[in-house]
């Protein structure tokens, strides 16, 4: 990265942290002292949701070291990605969140509660927004969560590897942050159709109260 683009960036985020802190003054009405009571209120209109139950790690896809594998420099070679969620099955409390930790070309879905992996509609797929074939499902029944499009990340590495247009021009791994305010069992699926339904890669959360 260069100076000058390193500077802007750090320009936008000092002015993202200007920007939040006169939205809690205004909020508060902009007298001074207001922004901190402002800030104690939030806390307080939170739950606050900590222990053991808070919140559980999932890796969703990892890549595989038998026989070993280099990614150094820069590579993603998707044919040593395992398609599994590790641990398939995660207990929090209601409140708390699941921290997916995305490695692989991978699309995270969390359905309602009670839904089974045969609930899913695999005839209902689209393309993904970069363009292809239709890989990615899109049943939207209980659908309370669909995680991004990896094809319309950036550039994980320039030229990439391999060539376009085997590789993903896109950064896949990556982290999705979910919350789960209520109790219930919570289905979680990989959205490229053939991880899902070929690989079984899925899991569950389960939320309790
Ligand atoms: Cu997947």
């Amino acid at each position: 990265m260069s100076k000058t683009s390193r500077r802007n960036l750090l320009k936008a985020a000092a002015g993202g942290g200007l920007a939040a802190g006169l939205g809690v003054a205004l909020k508060s009405g902009a007298a001074p002292g207001a922004a901190t009571q402002s800030l104690q209120e939030h806390d307080h209109r939170h739950r606050r949701v900590s222990g053991l139950l808070a919140s559980a790690t999932v890796s969703f896809g990892q890549w595989a070291t038998d026989p070993p594998l280099d990614r150094s420099p820069n590579r993603s070679p998707l044919n040593r990605n395992v398609h599994q969620l590790i641990p398939d099955e995660v207990t929090i409390q209601a409140g708390g969140s699941v921290n997916f930790i995305i490695a692989g070309a991978h699309q995270i879905i969390v359905y309602g509660h009670r839904t089974q992996p045969e609930d899913i509609d695999t005839s209902q797929l689209v393309p993904p927004a970069a363009g292809g074939a239709p890989i990615l499902i899109d049943d939207p029944k209980n659908r309370i969560y669909r995680g991004l499009d990896f094809s319309t990340l950036p550039l994980l590495s320039i030229p990439p590897d391999p060539p376009a247009p085997l590789t993903p021009p896109f950064l896949m791994d990556r982290v999705e942050v979910v919350n789960f305010p209520k109790p219930g069992t919570y289905l979680v699926i990989c959205g490229v159709v053939f991880h899902f339904v070929n690989d079984g890669m899925y899991g569950f959360v389960r939320v309790v109260p």
